[in-house]
C-alpha cells in the first residue's frame, strides 16, 4: 500500500516518518509531482496538480477538522474525503472559546488596562444570564464547546444546519431559526464549517441581529465574515468587539485595521493546532480500517461540502 503526504504550509518531513512507524507494512512517501500513483493521501491544502496526478486515491485525509481548501478542488467522482475527527481539537476550540468569553465577561481586558497604569479599581460583577452564549455549528467542536461553556452556567443556545440536541442547550436547526438564535444571543461563537452556504454568514445584518452588547469569537474560516462590516458595527456601539483567530487573508497583514482595534484581540489561526500524534494514530487506524472494508466516521459528504 502506498501513502502520498502532500502538506502546504507544514513541514512534512516529520508526518512522513511517523506516519511510516505507525503504518509499517506501507511505503510512505512525501509528493512530488510525478510521485507514483498512491492508494490513500494524507493532505493538508494540497494543489489541484496533487489531485489531478492522484487518480486513483481511495482516501484523502485532510490533517485539520475543516476540509474546503480541499472541497474547492476539483475531485474524481467517489474519492472519500476524510475529515480529523476530534483528535484533540475539540479540548484546544473549548479551552480557546471559554476563554475569549470569560475574559470578556469578567473584564479581564480592562483589568489588564488599569493594572498597567497601577490602578486598583474593581468592577461591578455581571449578570451571567445577560450573556448567552450562542454557538453556530453542532459538530464534534461546537458540541464540545457548549458542553464547556455551561459549565460557566451562562445560558447556551446552539444553531446547526440539522435538528442537533444538547444537554442544556437551546437548540434551532436551519436558516428559518437563524433569526431567533442571533436575537437571543449576545455571545456569537462561530464554529460552522465553511460552504457556499455558509460564506459571509457574519455580516451586518446578522452581527446586528445580537443582543445589545453583542460579542463575537471567530475561530472557524475568514470567508464566514464580511470583515468590513465588523469595525463600523463596534465602533457604533452595535457590538462591544470580538476575538477573531481566522481572516480573510492569513497571515493577517501587518496594515490590517484589525490589530489595532482596542475592542478587537487577534490570534494568529492558533484556537486549536493539530496535534501529530493523535492525528497520526486516527488516520493510521482509520486506513486500516478501510484496507479492511470497515466503516469510519468523519467522511465528508460531498453535496453538504464538510
Ligand atoms: C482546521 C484548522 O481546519 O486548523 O483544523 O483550521
Amino acid at each position: 500500500m502506498r501513502i502520498a503526504v502532500c502538506l502546504s504550509d507544514t513541514k512534512p518531513e516529520p508526518w512522513v516518518e511517523a506516519l511510516q512507524a505507525a503504518l509499517p507494512g506501507a511505503q510512505v512517501q512525501m509528493w512530488s509531482p510525478g510521485l507514483a500513483a498512491a492508494d490513500h493521501a494524507v493532505v493538508w491544502a494540497p494543489p489541484q496538480q496533487f489531485v489531478d496526478e492522484q487518480p486513483h486515491l481511495k482516501a484523502m485525509f485532510n490533517i485539520g477538522a475543516g476540509v474546503d481548501a480541499i472541497m474547492k478542488l476539483r475531485l474524481p467522482p467517489g474519492l472519500q474525503v476524510v475529515r480529523l475527527d476530534d483528535a484533540g481539537m475539540s479540548v484546544q476550540m473549548a479551552e480557546y472559546v471559554c476563554h475569549a468569553l470569560i475574559r470578556h465577561f469578567r473584564e479581564f481586558d480592562v483589568y489588564e488596562t488599569e493594572a498597567r497604569q497601577g490602578r486598583w479599581v474593581f468592577r461591578k460583577p455581571l449578570e451571567r444570564a445577560d450573556f448567552p452564549v450562542g454557538i453556530m455549528g453542532l459538530g464534534v467542536l461546537g458540541e464540545r464547546v457548549a458542553r464547556a461553556v455551561r459549565q460557566f452556567e451562562f445560558p447556551v443556545l446552539g444553531w446547526s444546519r440539522t435538528p442537533k440536541a444538547i444537554d442544556g442547550v437551546r437548540t434551532f436547526a436551519g436558516e428559518a431559526r437563524l433569526g431567533d438564535f442571533l436575537v437571543a444571543t449576545r455571545v456569537l461563537v462561530n464554529l460552522l464549517p465553511l460552504t457556499d452556504a455558509t460564506r459571509g454568514i457574519l455580516n451586518r445584518t446578522t452581527l446586528s441581529a445580537l443582543r445589545p452588547g453583542g460579542y463575537l469569537i471567530h475561530i472557524a474560516r475568514g470567508g464566514h465574515l464580511v470583515e468590513e462590516d465588523l469595525i463600523p458595527l463596534i465602533d457604533s456601539g452595535r457590538l462591544a468587539g470580538a476575538t477573531l483567530d481566522v481572516f480573510q487573508q492569513e497571515p493577517l497583514p501587518a496594515e490590517h485595521p484589525f490589530w489595532r482595534h482596542p475592542k478587537i484581540t487577534v490570534t494568529p489561526h492558533a484556537s486549536a493546532r493539530t496535534l501529530r500524534r493523535e492525528t497520526i494514530a486516527q488516520i493510521a487506524d482509520k486506513i486500516g480500517r478501510l484496507e479492511r472494508g470497515e466503516p469510519i466516521a468523519g467522511v465528508v459528504d460531498p453535496a453538504r461540502g464538510y
